[in-house]
């Protein structure tokens, strides 16, 4: 059950945001030396670089993506409207900031960026097609914990000690971890791709290790240019968001597959932004029916209402994400420019924040910290505006997919 308290969210949201408050020292160095590298390579500095791969000039670009936005602005505005709406009927007048903005602890994810756990909230006709996953993921991770303890005491002749339970817990957690990969890799190898190598399974990392500290963001990786061995490194959880952040993993694994028999210089994306979509296009693909067909939902109800809830849910994850898809690289490429400086970080990511997302920091965030440190890609120095193009791109991708398939009807409703 997620905790909704205000107080307890927004302790939350503050404590993980002191995380990057030493890195602001160390990002201004590092701004400085990676611009020096992007003019030795002919750019003006490292957002024009991030810009330039697009096939097209990086001032075009930009000019792209402010048209991309406008086009679904008025879409996300209304849902940022509607969900504001609820979070004043819940909260009363905590529920909002002045100006119509939307408190940045109180949307069920650190960055804003997606709102699927308000969900209990914002679901337009309660109880209408039960749509969440969770549940049935920890039933099925429950029952592999309980039949695991059945073997254990049937072996040894005893019930496992509390240090035996964890152990036992966490082959639990691991088989439960491979069976919603499996089950991911199902649907791909039913579209026609082949099956994982066996290494996959021996090498990934599929949940959080005790014995060292790793970085859980969920990443993909080609280890060869020419072998069998890709992996995925995740810290795999039973609930919904890890089985779509399985999907996008797999959606670059099964990339890196496609075109490993291609010359080195070929073996990347058409752009980043068709790496990021690939996933996320199967994912569009999990609709209400399919879920069923694997088990993972009860019988879907077909109604109008059932179809609003699914793409209420739907908009949650992805409508929710543009702003912040956007907002991070408008921010890094006016830090790369120069536009934006050390002495102005923190307004200015306040700034683009209100400005594309309509959320607010309900307590002041001086320039003693460092906010945009607070989100894995800005330290990762992994550029961003790949993940906006990527949830306009993987509509394009469904519904060619969804034509190429023979589907006819509403494309909400294709599974292909
Ligand atoms: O970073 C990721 C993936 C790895 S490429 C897990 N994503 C973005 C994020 O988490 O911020 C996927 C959605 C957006
Ligand atoms: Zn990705």
């Amino acid at each position: 059950v997620p905790n909704r308290s205000y107080e307890e969210q927004l302790a939350a949201w503050e404590g993980w945001h002191t995380i990057s408050i030493p890195m602001k020292k160390d990002y201004e160095k590092f701004v400085q030396l990676s611009n020096e590298v992007a003019k030795d390579q002919g750019f003006s500095d490292t957002g024009a670089l991030w810009r330039s791969g697009y096939d097209m000039k990086p001032e075009d670009f930009k000019a792209e993506t402010d048209r991309l936005w406008n086009q679904v602005k008025p879409l996300y505005e209304n849902l940022q409207c509607y969900t504001k709406n609820k979070l004043v009927a819940k909260y009363g007048p905590n529920g909002e900031v002045a100006g119509g903005m939307i408190p940045a602890h109180l949307t069920g994810n650190l960055w804003q960026q997606d709102w699927s756990n308000l969900w209990p909230l914002v679901e337009p006709y309660p109880g209408v097609a039960a749509m969440d996953v969770t549940p049935t993921l920890q039933k099925q991770r429950n029952e592999k914990y309980t039949a695991l303890i059945a073997d254990f005491t049937k072996k040894n002749g005893h019930a496992p000690s509390p240090t035996e339970a964890v152990e036992v817990g966490r082959a639990a957690d691991l088989a439960q971890a491979k069976a919603m990969v499996k089950s991911a890799e199902s649907f791909y190898v039913s579209l026609g791709m082949p099956k994982l190598p066996d290494s996959f399974w021996d090498k990934a990392q599929f949940i959080q290790p005790r014995d060292r500290d790793v970085v859980c963001h969920a990443s993909a990786w080609p280890m060869t240019l020419d072998g069998d061995d890709e992996r995925i490194k995740m810290c795999i959880k039973p609930d919904a968001d890890s089985l779509e952040t399985i999907y996008h993993e797999l959606g670059h694994i099964y990339y890196y597959m496609s075109y490993k028999s291609l010359p080195a210089l070929f073996q990347n994306g058409a752009n980043d932004g068709f790496h990021e979509a690939i996933g996320d296009t199967i994912v569009l693909s999990m609709t209400p029916e399919y879920l069923h067909s694997v088990g993972l939902v009860d019988q879907p109800t077909v109604s109008k209402e059932a179809e609003i809830n699914a793409q209420m849910r739907r908009a949650l994850a992805g409508v929710a994400f543009l702003p912040f898809g956007l907002m991070i690289d408008r921010w890094r490429w006016g830090v790369f420019d120069g536009s934006i400086k050390p002495d102005n970080y923190n307004k200015a990511w306040w700034d683009l924040k209100a400005k594309y997302q309509g959320v607010a920091p309900v307590t002041a965030r001086g320039e003693d910290f460092f906010d945009a440190g607070a989100k894995y890609h800005v330290p990762g120095n992994t550029p961003y505006t790949r993940y906006f193009l990527a949830r306009i791109l993987q509509f394009q991708f469904y519904k060619s997919l969804c034509d190429a398939s023979g589907f006819k009807g509403p494309l909400n409703e294709c599974s292909f």
